[in-house]
């Protein structure tokens, strides 16, 4: 039985067939209730398990692509945590040519000393230079509901009547934020599935905002370069920041190395005594070693004193590959997606990063207060 009701959680069609599908729900559990919560979203909501649903990159950027033949404006989500991984920069093209508001979310992870002035125009500055024309910029927490205000008063003043799209990479907020603006309405709480496990949301979900017109939660896109997609559901608790970052400084010369778990290795080939500055997960271990020790290092306590990767994530892990960076300007991130960045205080330096095929290490330019 396929029909046109849909889980209040995740927005998949509810189907009574196929356990292993999105929207299954036993028949006998099937009531005359408007609202309806499969399988696979009554387990994440109380146990915290995540059930894997035959759904595909392709698949969420069809869904995406819908949003193209309608009308209405875009809220585009990203995380500031890892902006990186998930500034959808061929946005316009997945959902045509739409008003579009950049909400930074997550803020409340980033050091409090965050000159978020500076972040709005540096996050300003990187989509003008991806092609992408935005409204307005917003720096937001949905979990602690701060920017939420604005946000909604931004929100009507682009919409001119029309529905809100809210759109992004998976795991950047956006159920969360739709959650928080239910709430505010209506006082109920946590109506939509929200979880740290990436591809939560399966279908759109749409949120009345007047007798006509609705905000829209949507599936994340997938990125296949996050770190989210190597490791093990416990690995992701560990890497995936809860709360404040609290920068870790580490006063390094030449030959030293830092391990991020067992995750990154990261080489100073050349440097003057300079100050790296970590931004990770409060519970990531890093360890300091120097270069000459740091193979026999990390082959001994790989998955044990290195870890994460744990021992599930090692069955999976793929090969680490290595890429050399030439820094030249003060305050330059490292940044890894995912996982965080390090923060480079003076050019030059060299530094060799190792790091798992499949994901992805870039330099950017500081956004950190102390980097102005
Ligand atoms: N610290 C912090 N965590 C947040 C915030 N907003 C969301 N999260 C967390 O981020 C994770 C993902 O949140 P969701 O709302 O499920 O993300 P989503 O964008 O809807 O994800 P998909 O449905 O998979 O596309 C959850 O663990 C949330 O608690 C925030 O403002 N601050
Ligand atoms: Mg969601």
């Amino acid at each position: 039985m396929n029909t046109d009701l849909k889980c209040i959680g995740c927005g998949a069609y509810i189907q009574t067939k196929d356990k292993e599908k999105a929207g299954f729900v036993p028949a006998s559990a099937l009531k005359n209730d408007e609202d309806v919560l499969c399988r696979r979203c009554f387990r994440l909501k109380h146990y915290n398990e995540t059930e894997d649903i035959e759904l595909n990159e392709d698949d969420f950027h069809r869904m995406i692509s819908d949003i193209r033949s309608q009308s209405g404006i875009v809220v585009h989500i990203v995380d500031l945590f890892d902006v990186d991984g998930s500034l959808l920069t061929n946005l316009p093209r997945l959902v045509g040519n739409k008003e579009i508001i950049l909400v930074g979310n997550k803020v409340d992870l980033l050091p409090k000393s965050t000159n978020h002035r500076k972040l709005s125009q540096w996050l300003r500055g990187i989509s003008n230079s991806a092609g992408m024309k935005v409204k307005e910029v917003l720096l937001i927490s949905s979990t602690k509901g701060l920017g939420v205000d604005q946000l909604k008063g931004s929100i009507e003043k682009y919409r001119e009547n029309k529905d809100v799209y809210v759109v992004g990479t998976t795991n950047v907020g956006k159920s969360t934020l739709i959650n928080r603006l239910i709430q505010d309405t209506t006082g109920d709480r946590n109506i939509i599935t929200t979880s740290y496990f990436p591809g939560t949301t399966l279908g759109f979900i749409e949120i009345p905002l007047d007798d006509s017109t609705a905000i829209i939660d949507t599936p994340g896109i997938v990125n296949k370069n996050q770190m989210v997609h190597f490791v093990s559901d416990q690995d992701l608790k560990v890497i995936t920041p809860r709360r404040e970052i609290k920068p870790r400084v580490y006063q390094l010369g030449s030959d030293q190395t830092l391990f991020l778990g067992g995750l990154i290795r990261f080489d100073i080939i050349s440097s003057y005594d300079n100050s790296y500055i970590c931004y990770l997960s409060n519970e990531l271990k890093i360890h300091r070693t120097s270069l000459s020790n740091a193979d026999d290092l990390y082959k001994k306590h790989k998955g044990k004193l290195l870890s994460p990767p744990d021992e599930e994530t090692m069955v999976n892990f793929p090969q680490m590959k290595e890429s050399t960076f030439k820094i030249t300007k003060d305050y330059t991130d490292l940044v890894i997606p995912g996982l965080g960045w390090i923060t480079i205080k003076n050019g030059p330096a060299t530094v060799r990063v190792h790091y798992p095929e499949g994901t992805s290490v870039s330099l950017r330019e500081s956004f950190t207060k102390d980097g102005r």
